[in-house]
């Protein structure tokens, strides 16, 4: 039995051997998932020694860069059982002035393996790029990622934006700052913290 409370713990200590050694020992979907609810509880305890001074920006390099390891790990069990059957082409991307991926790079793994072909924008994409892009290649659904709380800011307008260019997209947003009143404020269809629940509502309006 792997202990997820270890694991936790050695993600927010930044101890890498511990992290990888407990890593190794998952085998099942089931305990992929635990484990990666382990790590991000991890790294919002990163965050909470950032906000306290006690790691700097340097830790939160290197955090990122254990998580995205754990990810790798991780990954070909998050998305086993995708049926991989081609849904739509949609749009996935950090928004403008967020430069957080680790959490859209999950959500784009989810969604390939949910038979989506996903056109992944980058980080710090601004309205712009995103409107001429679905327009271009006909996009009827967007996914905007923001981890900063200044990314909502960015979020509405690239709504704004989709919206007044005339695109019939539905968009959804997700990010650890989104809540459904960010939702209603920022006029977007959808929003999710899980990347579950992303699949799930992006294959409904792929259906529509
Ligand atoms: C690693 C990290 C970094 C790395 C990021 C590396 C990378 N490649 O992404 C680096 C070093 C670049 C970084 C920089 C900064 N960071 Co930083 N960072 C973090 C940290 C520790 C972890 C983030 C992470 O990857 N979490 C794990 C992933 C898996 O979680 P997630 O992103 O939330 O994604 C999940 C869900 O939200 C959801 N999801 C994500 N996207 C989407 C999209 C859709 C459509 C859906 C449905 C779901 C969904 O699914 C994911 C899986 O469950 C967080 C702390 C924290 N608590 O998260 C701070 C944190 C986000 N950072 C913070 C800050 C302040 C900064 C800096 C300003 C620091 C500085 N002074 O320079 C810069 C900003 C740079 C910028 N302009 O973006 C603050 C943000 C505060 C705020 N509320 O705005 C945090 C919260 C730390 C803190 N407590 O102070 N950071």
């Amino acid at each position: 039995m792997i202990d997820f409370e270890n694991l936790a713990q050695a993600m927010g200590e930044l101890d890498e051997d511990t992290v990888k050694e407990l890593l190794e020992a998952v085998s099942s979907p089931e305990e992929a998932n635990a484990a990666m609810e382990a790590c991000q509880k991890g790294m919002n305890e990163v965050g909470r020694l950032f906000e306290e001074g006690e790691y700097f920006v340097g830790d939160l390099i290197y955090a990122g860069e254990l998580m995205t390891d754990a990810v790798e790990v991780l990954k070909p069990y998050l998305t086993a059982g995708g049926n991989g059957a081609a849904k739509a082409k949609m749009i996935l991307c950090t928004v403008k002035d967020d430069l957080h991926d680790i959490g859209k790079n999950i959500v784009r793994s989810m969604l390939e393996a949910g038979g989506f072909e996903v056109l992944d924008l980058g980080i710090d994409v601004p309205a712009q790029k995103i409107v001429d892009t679905a327009r271009a290649e006909g996009i009827r659904i967007v996914a905007l990622s923001g981890v900063l709380t200044l990314a909502l800011d960015s979020m509405k307008t690239t709504v704004e934006a989709i919206r007044a260019a005339g695109l019939e997209c539905k968009v959804i947003i997700g990010g650890a700052p989104v809540s459904a009143e960010a939702c209603r404020n920022i006029g977007a269809d959808e929003w999710a913290h899980s990347p579950q629940k992303t699949v799930k509502v992006c294959t409904a309006w792929a259906a529509e």
